[in-house]
């Protein structure tokens, strides 16, 4: 419990083993539920978790957004927090995320990696990469976003039934900030915090998941 909200983290994850290890051990002592969703892992992501505490949902069918889907489902918290499972994301900086969401007044807040502080955290490509996504994003939606590609969140898990989550993949990262920042109900806002190299490797593919991406924010826009 965090101030009388019950705290839930969700991970997606896909062959995390030694990235979710390092998550779960610096997980803070007032989250109430940790969920990790085991994407159909070829390693011992699922056992790893299980054995440090996490409730592991399992999805076979892989995709980011799937997973994120399967999570959500099946979180019973007040306030869900969202991170990947590689230790990119800064575990240790939960309770200045809850207070940053608690004084905000929104209903969803982004965590924005960029500008980056460590520049191994993120090649140049990626850099770029997030730059023009989020750009067009704000361009599209009217609505300044430093960081669209962000994967973590802190947002109350009542607003889910105002949201209407579709991608299946990588873009659910850039859609579920567009709901919130399209529902006056819920109110969208970014803070800065401090992002670093990730644990294993890499399940982006730059070029194939950007141009999703940027195909994405336009279809959103033209069929809302
Ligand atoms: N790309 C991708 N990531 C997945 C999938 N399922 C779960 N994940 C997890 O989603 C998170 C984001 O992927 P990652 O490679 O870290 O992307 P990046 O942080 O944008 O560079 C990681 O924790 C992955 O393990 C999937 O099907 N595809
Ligand atoms: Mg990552």
């Amino acid at each position: 419990m965090y101030k009388n909200r019950r705290i839930t983290i969700v991970i997606p994850c896909l062959n995390e083993e030694e990235g979710i290890r390092q998550v779960l051990e610096e997980v803070p002592a007032f989250v109430d539920e940790v969920i990790v969703v085991d994407n159909n892992s070829t390693d011992r992501t699922a056992d790893v978790a299980r054995s440090m505490g996490a409730v592991v949902v399992s999805e076979l069918h892989r995709g980011y957004g799937r997973a994120y889907k399967k999570g959500f489902a099946a979180a019973t918290g007040d306030i869900i927090i969202t991170l990947d499972g590689d230790h990119s994301y800064p575990i240790d900086a939960l309770s200045y995320l809850l207070e940053a969401f608690l004084h905000s007044g929104v209903g969803f807040l982004s965590a924005s990696r960029l500008p980056t502080l460590d520049d191994a955290a993120m090649s140049l490509k990626h850099k770029i990469g997030n730059r023009v996504l989020s750009a067009a994003m704000s361009l599209l939606f009217f609505r300044w976003v430093n960081d669209s590609q962000s994967g973590m969140w802190v947002f109350r898990r009542d607003l889910l039934d105002k949201m209407k989550l579709t991608s299946d993949g990588m873009a659910f990262s850039e859609e579920i900030k567009i709901e919130a920042i399209r529902n006056r109900q819920i109110g969208f806002r970014e803070i800065f915090i401090n992002y670093s190299q990730r644990v294993g490797e890499k399940k982006l593919q730059p070029w194939r998941d950007g141009i999703r991406n940027l195909a994405f924010l336009v279809r959103k826009r033209v069929r809302p």
